[in-house]
């Protein structure tokens, strides 16, 4: 039941492995624990989405596979469902993350529906789509009719709105609300880790997790790794969310094999960062960062690239080591500096857990969202 007051809302993400489809999870199960009714629509249950969890539900999209269609469609299938769902359980707010196609299936979707039975569109921008299918010529109209159609648009970092307004020309505002994090207990004890993963005491831990795209450099990763002295200090323990093998011949031929170990599709992160000393990041741009984020919850600080929205979540010299894009040689020596000196490492530590808590939780993003809801809920004719 929900509670009085509550709002009733429909989010569509990306279900697999990837920041944008994380964060509309922890959203989502958020909101549903705030009390609010929420309702997943995708073509796949969202991986982290817990089952019989009260006021979450979930609509899964399905996609025929028609011999006429050289390509599937997804666009349509997903606006009739949100449309079928919007009307069904009188939805108030549709509330897409990352905005091809969801945006678009949005806006279509509210338009299936009688005057007064329309939920209001929330887009929330995550990264590539603004970034990589903005500048796309075959994509950018399409997402910048439906960012200017929806009721609000919100991006996950202000460098990512600044981004949005200088590639897609969008003339209206964009609200910034950062991401969050809310971590589960860890299943596992930091030392049961450690023992599965080798490590020797005195071993230090780098931790990198991503979906492994391109944007993620893991070529210049592995490269500032084999530059990292003394070799026997550490060992990068890789959480990838994508196909590692492509990476394989190059830890071959660095003759890092013994550094580098690959865990695929790691459900528990928060058993491998309780038990990580640093984080490592290479990405060429990236929006926010979760991976950055959900080390610091762990008080474990990061060394990256500093690019995009990424000095917004964590600050140089205090909660990590930010470095030029594509660096590797300076990637390695910030890694060197923060293996040397334990006390700095944890101070720095320290810093970002506190920062973590205090702008990037569940607690401090969560009322953003409602208020944002209120807000274009309010407007409703
Ligand atoms: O844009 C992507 O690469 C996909 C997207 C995702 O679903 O993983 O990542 C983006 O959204 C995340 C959550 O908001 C951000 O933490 C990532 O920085 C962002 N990726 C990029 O901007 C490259």
């Amino acid at each position: 039941m929900a509670e009085p007051g509550a709002l009733r809302i429909g989010i569509t993400c990306y279900p697999s492995v990837g920041g944008s489809g994380i964060l509309a999870t922890a959203l989502g199960v958020e909101l549903a624990q705030r009390g609010h009714e929420v309702h997943f629509i995708s073509y796949e249950r969202p991986f982290r989405l817990p089952a019989g969890a009260p006021r979450l539900h979930f609509h899964p999209v399905v996609i025929n596979d028609y011999e006429l269609f050289k390509y599937p469609d997804y666009t349509l299938p997903l606006s009739v469902k949100m449309a079928e769902v919007a009307r069904d359980h009188a939805l108030d707010v549709l509330h897409v993350h990352y905005a091809v196609p969801h945006a678009t299936a949005a806006i279509l979707a509210r338009a299936m529906l009688p005057e007064g039975k329309r939920p209001r569109v929330v887009t929330t921008l995550h990264g590539t789509d603004t970034t990589l299918l903005g500048r796309d010529a075959g994509y950018g109209p399409a997402i910048r009719h439906a960012l200017m159609q929806s009721d609000a648009v919100t991006a996950v970092s202000a460098w990512l709105r600044d981004e949005t307004h200088r590639l897609l020309a969008v003339d209206r505002s964009i609200d910034v609300i950062h991401n969050f994090y809310a971590p589960k207990a860890p299943q596992r004890s930091r030392e049961d880790v450690r023992r599965e993963l080798g490590l020797r005491d005195g071993e230090a831990m780098i931790v990198h997790l991503s979906n492994l795209r391109p944007v993620k450099r893991i070529d210049l990763l592995l490269d500032a790794v084999a530059r990292v002295q003394p070799r026997a200090a550490f060992k990068l323990v890789i959480l990838a969310g994508g196909d590692f093998t492509p990476f394989a011949e190059q830890v071959r031929r660095l003759g890092i094999e013994d550094r580098v170990i690959v865990r695929n599709k790691v459900f528990e992160v928060e058993d491998y960062l309780q038990a990580a000393d640093l984080g490592l990041f290479s990405s060429e741009t990236e929006s926010f960062c979760l991976g950055i984020l959900e080390a610091m919850w762990f008080g474990c600080p990061s060394v990256s690239t500093a690019v995009g929205g990424i000095p917004e979540v964590m600050v140089s010299g205090e909660s990590g080591v930010l470095v030029p894009m594509g660096d590797a040689d300076a990637l390695a020596r910030g890694v060197e500096s923060m293996l040397a000196d334990a006390v700095a490492r944890k101070k720095m530590g320290e810093a970002g857990r506190h920062r973590a808590r205090e702008l990037f939780s569940a607690a401090a993003i969560g009322p953003r969202y409602e208020a944002l809801y209120r807000r274009v809920v309010g407007n409703l004719t």
